[in-house]
């Protein structure tokens, strides 16, 4: 089996996206740590060119798990995304300059997207190897949003193939090594398929 890991590169005026540097590190010891092959790929930050870098990955390499991190610059934890919508309403241009409002991900789309990772089942060991880890009922609404939105879609056709998108913190907040230590128990847990245990992880707001 295959894990496809996609990171970003930086965005907003950032020299580095912890997000790609994961997805990198992972890939170089993917056997070791994961068991089974895993590929990165490095997408732009971009609306109109992420999610066809991402979908020539998926059909080069024809994953059993995707992987999609991203980076949430004010994030103390890494946060397990559960839901992408149909929204773009970017505050920030992407790195092509775009910077649309209120626009469909999907024209015609459902409004939402569901992951497909067993989130708590990854939560229940994200905690257990003492990593900072919650999930999270929103993944924003630009590139990361987008491109998890567009992967779901692609996902919803493919009905083996495990997807969903999770947000890194800085290398501030979680080193890369521990960065690479939780994205390895996603992959564990995605390989798996184990059943969900039912663990309380929601907001009240
Ligand atoms: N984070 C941004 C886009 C690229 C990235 O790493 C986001 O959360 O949308």
């Amino acid at each position: 089996m295959t894990v496809l890991v996609s990171g970003f590169e930086p965005f907003g005026g950032d020299d580095t996206n912890p997000s790609w540097e994961t997805a990198r590190a992972l890939a170089a010891r993917g056997c070791e740590l994961v068991g089974d092959d895993v590929v990165a790929v490095r997408l732009p930050c971009t609306f109109d060119g992420a999610w066809p870098v991402l979908e020539d990955a998926i059909r080069e390499h024809a994953p059993s798990v995707v992987l999609a991190l991203g980076l949430a610059g004010g994030s103390q934890a890494v946060r397990l995304e559960r839901v992408a919508i149909d929204v773009v309403d970017a505050r920030i241009p992407d790195n092509a300059g775009a910077a649309p409002v209120d626009e469909p991900v999907v024209a015609g789309g459902p409004a939402a997207y569901w992951s497909g990772l067993p989130l708590k089942g990854a939560l229940a060991a994200l905690r257990a190897e003492g990593l900072p880890a919650e999930v999270s009922n929103t993944a924003g609404t630009y590139v990361c949003n987008a491109t998890f939105y567009q992967l779901m879609h692609h996902a919803a056709g493919a009905p083996d193939l495990r997807a969903g998108f999770v947000h890194v913190p800085s290398a501030q907040v979680l080193a890369i090594d521990d960065q690479v230590r939780a994205v390895t128990v996603v992959a564990r847990a995605a390989l798996a398929g184990a059943r969900e245990p039912v663990l309380a992880a929601g907001a009240e707001s």
